[in-house]
């Protein structure tokens, strides 16, 4: 198996331990003396950089969350001048004003070795040809993996996102080996290829997908593997540690952080409490070498579980579990807290129905209302009403069972719902709160 950095991706764990120890102090001291607000932080929780006297002690310093950069907009968490930047990204959000984000040179460097990595890890290399369907621009997708894929030495063909067509003729022509960008997008590609008249997996040379910037699950991974036939990766990061940073290594199973470039935890998000390997609960990330913008215990919102086992692949970096979802996209339907997720992983287990689905969530009186939309797999429809409202009950039994909370479902024609370029909207939330 090959390795793009052997020397950290195969550290002993006990010389981690001591390098994360002193890059995290290191951090500790920065923030203390350039970050006014960080240095406020530590302040009101009775905590100086000289206490951090071990791994375990960075659980003494205090948390940092996402409120803080859009209260601090543009650039108030920033611990360099201005000069010292050689880029911002801009990530939208849903909600207020929009996150700025800042890298030194030495930021970018990082970013892409850490991608570097990542990308052999999957088993690109010189002479794949890696098609980057994220968008360019203010989203760190197309800009991150384009200089991941080069650092590699492979040869990059940046289509960015839309002009699907385009996009499949490319990869034809230029023989893409590998492509990057949303599950929600591959669909596409695959189903406007499919107009076209060309497979994916049996008419191009692609074999490989980087997949990620939103949630998926175990089925769609099924899903997509054998209607496409390649590999599918799950690829995480968010614009505030850098951008698309890590992936799954060959095993497919856990995405690995380098834990010289980050210190992860998962709390309870309720009582900030660390818990143990295994457990659900909020990510936390401690960026341990950043220069601009250094997020110390950064509250980043995910929820996933650390996973307990060493990897078969041998790199001793902690591997978390796919994310199921955001503590904010977490509905609460009748007080029960359902994820986005296991509605995508209920349907893709039946086979009448496809992997395009919406939800709405509207307040009837005092309580939450959801109704499932999910396009009808061609094959299965029918003009039939009593054949739709038999497959209609499957789907609702279904998530029933898998939510523990009843649904309203409709069947939709397929290829009526939406289809995405970028991250997909599944939820309609039209409840006023
Ligand atoms: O989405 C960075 C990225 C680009 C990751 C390309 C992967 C590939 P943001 O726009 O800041 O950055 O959004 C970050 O997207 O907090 C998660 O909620 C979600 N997310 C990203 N990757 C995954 C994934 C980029 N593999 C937010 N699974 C994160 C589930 C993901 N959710």
């Amino acid at each position: 198996m090959s390795m793009w950095n052997p020397r950290f991706e195969r550290m002993p764990a006990i010389d981690l331990d001591r390098l994360q120890y002193r890059l995290a102090k290191t951090l500790a001291y920065r923030l203390y003396a350039f970050s006014p607000i960080y240095h406020a932080r530590m302040r009101e929780a009775g905590v100086h950089p000289d206490d951090i006297r071990s791994l375990a002690d960075v659980k003494k310093l205090p948390f940092m969350y996402k409120r803080d950069l859009r209260d601090t907009y543009p650039d108030g968490l920033f611990t360099v001048p201005r000069e010292e930047l050689v880029r911002y990204h801009v990530s939208s959000g849903t909600t207020g004003k929009p996150t700025v984000v800042g890298y030194t040179e030495r930021d970018l460097d990082l970013w892409t070795e850490s991608l570097a990595r990542a990308l052999t890890s999957v088993g690109l290399s010189r002479g794949d040809v890696i098609q980057v369907s994220y968008g360019y621009g203010l989203f760190t997708g197309g800009l991150g993996l384009h200089y991941g894929a080069e650092r590699i030495g492979a040869t990059v063909l940046p289509t960015s996102v839309g002009n699907t067509e385009r996009q499949v003729e490319l990869m034809q022509d230029l023989g893409a080996t590998a492509i990057a960008c949303t599950p929600s997008y591959l669909l596409h590609i695959g189903e406007v290829a499919e107009k076209m008249g060309i497979n994916l997996g049996r008419d191009t040379g692609l074999r490989t997908g980087i997949l990620g910037a939103e949630p998926w699950s175990e089925q769609m991974r099924r899903h997509i593997q054998e209607w496409l036939g390649i590999r599918a990766f799950d690829i995480y990061g968010t614009s505030e540690i850098s951008g698309p940073m890590f992936t799954e290594c060959a095993e497919q199973h856990g995405i690995h952080i380098w834990r010289d470039i980050a210190l992860i935890e998962v709390i309870d998000p309720e009582s900030g409490e660390p818990l143990p390997p295994g457990e659900r609960g909020e990510l936390v990330f401690t960026m341990l070498q950043k220069e601009a913008l250094p997020m110390c215990r950064y509250r980043i919102g995910d929820i996933a579980a650390i996973l307990d086992e060493d990897c078969p692949c041998g790199r001793p970096h902690p591997r978390i579990e796919r994310i199921t979802g955001r503590v904010d996209d977490m509905l609460i339907i009748r007080g029960i807290n359902v994820f986005p997720s296991q509605i995508e992983h209920a349907l893709l287990e039946l086979p009448e129905v496809g992997e395009h689905f919406q939800i709405v969530v509207d307040r009837k009186g005092a309580l939450d209302d959801m109704l499932v939309r999910v396009e009808v797999k061609r094959e299965a429809f029918s003009d039939k009403i009593a054949d739709l409202m038999h497959i209609q009950r499957r789907v609702a039994h279904r998530l029933k069972n898998t939510l523990n909370v009843a649904v309203d479902v409709e069947l939709v024609e397929p290829g009526s719902l939406p289809r995405f370029e970028g991250k997909s909207k599944r939820v309609i939330d039209k409840r006023v709160l």
